[in-house]
């Protein structure tokens, strides 16, 4: 990359990271942290819990002397609360939040580095323009001025068009969901993009199948005693990374059993009693099977099943008696008799046992059906909702009704948008209020011309990087005839935005305020503030203030949904109902109403008298309805008689929960698919045949000290973990002459699979890595990490391969540089190789499924 400052205007000076204390205090934190998770892996040891003072005291001595600002992480999307602790004007160091209900006071590797990545010396500083050709990597520095003039004029002028949804905006792990939405709302477009089906469309279509009222599952890992883990990698990744973990690790000590299957020895595994190494896409089957045991051999809560789901146990064991373990064994690899034992065990330990899946059992072509049969276990057993059970709650953020968007808050746009609601996938758009999308066909959907764009704004997403047939997208992205106009609001120089025309230098969450939550683990729900604990480093600025002036510029009525004149006067509005309002925040970080209890078993809660009254019931289902369902012009559900008493019930459309759902059906039948009302094992078409020595199936996972994109220019981080190899198993490579460090070719293939778009069995991408043999990896997979190869965003990012030294980075001094030891380490983006490959049901991307040819180079 190459810039040209010639238009530049005055620079806000940049105060330069080097006041030692910063890097000396974080590297041993990070030290601690990394011997804890050696420990972890030699499963002898807990993960240490790193604690600190309350927020708000002034910390340290003398020279070190630090004021201790509450916050919340933003290094992954668990928004652990943290505390910064600041001196001088320079962040020193970060610790977690006690206050937090999370991850009480708790952090990882990651939240520890978070000052490196504010001080990342070659972070974009300034709003940069394009000179040269699209992606030939030439800009020149521009004022705001001139970018919000540019911007708001090509916005203004597709919206006085006619044509809102021309305009799209592309989003990805992001927290900031009110300011986006009143932003896209009131601009009216319908195109607003999001990446929820790379990561996690089949799960949570598969939990709102089941119980209606939420799509994420919270085990209550703090009271169980059997924890069954079919691929999530709680220890290392997770979306609830450390509040589960901190709570898998209490159980643990407390003696309860927790059992992983993976593709993978996982530090998670290492941490398990038990690991059973599965073939990919065979955890559905291997749930049903225990469905079976537990069925056939009297195992289950028959009374909690007949009253509470709306199938019969009887039914649902004859469903299941064609999913035996020996069955389960030939395509899982998983022995029968483990089957049946672990399936004994979990059933003797309930109600306090529970499952926890993530992408290890949903990013595949069967996903969805794999999580409906997890999920299925629970309900056989009877702990839902129960303490140490699986258990749930209706809020993934904050209380919405307690703390409502400050108004005016526009509706939503009534332009359509052909990708946004892609059609294809019955379930993919089904649930009111949980629109998954579609996010890998977005780039082929408009390579193919089905939807027009006239501007993209891409945010909080490394498109070009993370999604799958990364080629194509680079290839759509470059494209001027398909997007005339990109925009990419980012924190450093991307992928993406190096294929971008304005450049918006955003703000790191260690400088910007927000409202922010995640669903709580300790199932009472909570309300975290994100506030900047030091002023923003160059240019940078946040959306907060970036889109209410974009909004203002376009103007056409716009505006009115801006008047507040400071984010901070926004927030203020936004807290008013917290006793000690936007203060309490900031002085704290945090809020949880101290009067709520956890959210055990809702379906049990007695109607009142007044919610009884002027309600009907019908006579056959029970259910009880009052008034009508604003959305559906329907009778409104509140509830189900069950044995005589008035329950609130399941938020299903049968108010129990839905092991047969017509609903899903129904679905199916509006796009003459077939959706299978039951959960089944549906075998992946492209792994039913016998494989030759070279093709193996390439599955994906998370490094624990990296995050998606947004850890790679930490140097911190990429000191620890800077490459990708591939992992196979010794015998596989013997079967091949592969020796430990051997370079490979892996070629990559597209399904034949009529379900799946472009599924022809072609050729995707092709690239050479080297390999490291290990035991702990399943002999028919290839096993390659995706928090890798990076091809930009300086020295760091890249392991010395751009040292692009330019303004346009606003790079500032760094000693470190020339002690970067793992120069040209081999990191691949392995998202190169990786086919659009969705559930036929649901759309969620299949990350664990692609065929490859590997041969020794
Ligand atoms: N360190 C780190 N933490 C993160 C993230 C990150 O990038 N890095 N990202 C965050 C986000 S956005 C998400 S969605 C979560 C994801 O969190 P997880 O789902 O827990 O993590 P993944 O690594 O995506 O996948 C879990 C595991 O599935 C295994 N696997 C693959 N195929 C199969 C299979 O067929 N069966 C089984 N049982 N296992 C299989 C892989 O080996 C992998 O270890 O993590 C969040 N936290
Ligand atoms: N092969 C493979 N591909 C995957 C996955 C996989 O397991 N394997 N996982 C998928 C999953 S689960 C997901 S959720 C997606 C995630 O993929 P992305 O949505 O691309 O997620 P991130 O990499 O977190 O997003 C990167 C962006 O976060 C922004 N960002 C926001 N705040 C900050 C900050 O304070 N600092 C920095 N540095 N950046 C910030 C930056 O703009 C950056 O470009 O990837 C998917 N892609
Ligand atoms: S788990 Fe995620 S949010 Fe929590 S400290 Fe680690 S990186 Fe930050
Ligand atoms: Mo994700």
């Amino acid at each position: 990359m190459t810039t040209d400052t010639a238009a530049a205007d005055t620079e806000t000076p940049d105060s330069s990271p080097t006041a030692p204390e910063a890097w000396e205090l974080g590297r041993r934190d990070l030290l601690r942290i990394g011997a804890a998770a050696g420990a972890a892996i030699a499963g002898l040891g807990a993960i240490e819990i790193v604690r600190d003072p309350k927020p708000s005291a002034q910390v340290g001595k003398g020279a070190t002397a630090a004021t201790a600002i509450p916050s919340m992480c933003q290094m992954c999307t668990t928004a652990c609360g943290i505390i910064g602790h600041v001196a001088h004007g320079r962040l020193l160091r970060i610790t977690g939040n006690p206050e937090d209900p999370n991850n009480q006071g708790s952090t990882c590797g990651k939240g520890v580095a978070g000052t490196s990545v504010l001080y990342d010396p070659f972070r974009m500083l300034y709003p940069l323009k394009r000179v040269g050709e699209r992606g030939s990597g030439k800009w020149k520095r521009i004022t705001w001025e001139q970018a919000y003039t540019e911007i708001a004029d090509r916005l203004r002028e597709i919206r006085e068009r006619g044509r809102p949804e021309e305009f799209a905006f592309q989003q990805g792990r992001n927290r900031s969901t009110d300011i986006v939405a009143r932003f896209l709302n009131a601009y009216g477009t319908p195109s607003q993009f999001n990446h929820r089906a790379l990561c996690s469309a089949n799960r949570r279509a598969a939990i709102a199948t089941t119980i209606g009222e939420s799509d994420w599952d919270l085990g209550d890992f703090e009271n169980s005693q059997y924890v069954l883990n079919f691929g999530s990698n709680w220890a290392e990744a997770h979306q609830g990374h450390i509040p589960v973990a901190i709570r898998m690790m209490r159980a643990r000590r407390r003696g309860a059993k927790l059992v992983t299957f993976e593709t993978r020895m996982s530090n998670t595994a290492a941490l398990s009693d038990e690991w059973f190494c599965v073939k990919p896409g065979t955890d559905g089957l291997i749930a049903l099977a225990m469905a079976n045991v537990i069925c056939r051999e009297g195992l289950w809560d028959k009374t909690w099943f007949d009253t509470w789901s709306n199938y019969s146990a009887g039914k649902f064991a004859e469903h299941v008696a064609q999913y035996t373990p020996e069955r389960a064994e030939r395509e899982s690899g998983v022995p029968a008799e483990d089957i049946t034992r672990i399936a004994r065990e979990f059933a003797a330990a309930a109600p306090r046992c529970t499952t926890i899946c993530n992408r290890g059992s949903q990013s595949h072509r069967n996903g969805y059906y794999n999580d409906r049969s997890i999920t299925a276990l629970n309900a056989l057993v009877g702990n839902m909702g129960k303490k140490g059970g699986w258990c749930w709650h209706p809020q993934s953020a904050w209380d919405e009704d307690f703390l409502p968007e400050p108004g005016p808050v526009p509706d939503k746009p009534i332009r359509k948008s052909i990708i946004a609601e892609a059609k294809d996938w019955p379930l993919a758009n089904a649930f009111e209020g949980k629109k998954m999308k579609v996010a890998e066909v977005i780039y082929l959907w408009i390579q193919q011309r089905r939807q027009k764009v006239s501007a993209l704004m891409t945010y909080n997403a490394d498109t070009a990087w993370s999604f799958p047939e990364g080629k194509l997208v680079r290839s759509v992205l470059a494209d001027e005839e398909l997007i005339p106009f990109h925009v990419c609001i980012d924190v450093m120089y991307s992928e993406t935005s190096h294929l971008a025309d304005i450049i918006l230098p955003w703000t790191t969450y260690l400088e910007r305020w927000d409202i922010d939550a995640r669903p709580p683990q300790g199932l009472i729900d909570y309300v975290g503030l994100r506030q900047p604990v030091v002023p923003p480093r160059g240019q940078s600025k946040d959306i907060r203030e970036i889109f209410p002036e974009l909004g203002r510029r376009i103007g056409g009525g716009m505006e009115e949904y801006f008047p507040w004149k400071t984010t901070e006067e926004y927030l203020e509005e936004y807290f008013k109902p917290i006793p000690g309002g936007f203060a309490h925040m900031k002085a704290h970080g945090v809020w949880m109403d101290p009067t709520k209890k956890p959210f055990y078993e809702p379906h049990l809660r007695r109607l009142t008298p007044e919610e009884l009254d002027g309600s009907h019931e019908d006579p056959e289902t029970g259910i009880i309805y009052k008034g009508t369902d604003e959305k559906t012009g329907k009778p409104a559900a509140i509830g189900i008689r069950i044995h005589g008493i008035a329950r609130r019930g399941f938020l299903t459309p049968s108010r129990k929960a839905e092991i047969h759902s017509s609903f899903i059906v129904g679905k199916g039948k509006e796009l003459g698919r077939n959706v299978e009302p039951l959960p089944v094992y549906e075998p992946i078409p492209s792994h039913q045949h016998d494989f030759p020595d070279d093709h193996l199936i390439m599955t994906s996972y998370k490094i624990n000290v990296h995050n998606g994109h947004r850890t790679m220019q930490s140097k911190w981080l990429q000191e620890i973990s800077h490459t990708n190899p591939a992992l196979l198993n010794s015998a596989t490579a013997k079967k091949l002459g592969i020796g430990s460090g051997d370079w490979i070719e892996v070629v990559s293939f597209r399904p034949i699979d009529p379900a799946v778009p472009g599924g022809d069995g072609s050729q995707v991408g092709t690239l050479r890595t080297r390999v490291r043999l290990t035991e702990g990896v399943h002999p028919i997979v290839i096993a390659i990490a995706h928090n890798a190869g990076r091809s930009v965003g300086g020295a760091y990012a890249t392991s010395g391969q751009d040292t692009a030294d330019n303004p346009g980075y606003g790079k500032t001094a760094d000693a470190d540089l020339d002690r970067l030891w793992w120069k040209g380490a081999i990191s691949v983006p392995q998202n190169d190789l990786m086919p659009i490959y969705p559930d036929p049901v649901v759309g969620g991307q299949a990350y664990h499924d692609t065929v490859v040819r590997i041969r020794k180079v």
